[in-house]
């Protein structure tokens, strides 16, 4: 898979040359092709941004810059490639969209800063038929720009790719597990650590009992913080 990423702090994207992402790069199941947005500026100060419409605080990344940018990146082999704009204002980025993602051969990250992106930008590549365009948020907190949120996407999106995970079992029984509930609580030794316990019954060897204690703490464990996940 490739994945482009523009933006104007390219060094904010360099936790991907480390860990199992770094070796899937490494071994050439990844690409990733960082941008500076400041390389398709025109003037002599690099300027990407200018003062909003209407009024209000902040700047707002002019589009032809980005129009520029994203011209040049959508020219690349990879046949129809899908555009992804982190955004408070997207769709929340869920499981089910980093499956949807890690169908693709190629990815575009275009990370706003400053209060965002003129939103003329994404309007025009969702107008263009060789591209598939989202806007996604990974959440309801406020974050200084897109760089942080196309890290997490990416993470989520590439461990998905068959190989960039040593071990494909870690792939199934994760946090959300099969059953879309929140994980067990998990112990390993010493059995006993500042005077607390192991569960007694994943000591016993018995199997059955074991898996039936661990769906019933992820039941009760999903019920009292992410009620929300409980579909009935
Ligand atoms: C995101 C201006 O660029 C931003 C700013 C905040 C922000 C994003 C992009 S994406 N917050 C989120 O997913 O929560």
């Amino acid at each position: 898979m490739r994945i482009d990423i523009i933006s104007v702090f390219p060094d904010y994207l360099s936790p991907l040359n480390l860990s199992l992402i770094g070796k899937a790069w490494g071994k050439g199941l990844l690409d990733f092709r960082v941008h500076d947005l400041r390389d398709w500026a025109t003037d002599r100060h690099k300027t990407v941004d200018d003062t909003p419409y209407g009024g209000g605080a902040g700047m707002v990344m002019r589009p032809d810059v980005w129009g520029s940018a994203l011209d040049s990146v959508l020219n690349a082999p990879q046949g129809p490639p899908q555009l992804i704009f982190p955004t408070p204002s997207g769709h929340l980025f869920t499981q089910r969209a980093a499956e949807q993602l890690a169908q693709s051969e190629h990815l575009i990250f275009a990370c706003g800063r400053y209060e965002g992106i003129d939103s003329r930008v994404a309007d025009h590549y969702k107008s263009q038929s060789n591209v598939s365009v989202q806007e996604y948020s990974i959440g309801d907190y406020v974050l200084n720009g897109g760089e942080v949120a196309a890290l997490v996407m990416i993470e989520a999106i590439t461990r998905l790719i068959p190989g960039v995970i040593g071990n494909p079992e870690s792939l199934v029984e994760e946090s959300h597990n099969s059953e879309g509930l929140l994980e067990y609580p998990v112990f390993t030794k010493p059995a006993q650590w500042r005077g607390l316990e192991v569960p007694e019954i994943l000591l016993s060897g018995n199997h059955a009992k074991i898996a039936a204690w661990r769906a019933a703490q992820a039941g009760a464990l999903t019920a009292q913080r992410r009620p929300d996940l409980i579909t009935n």
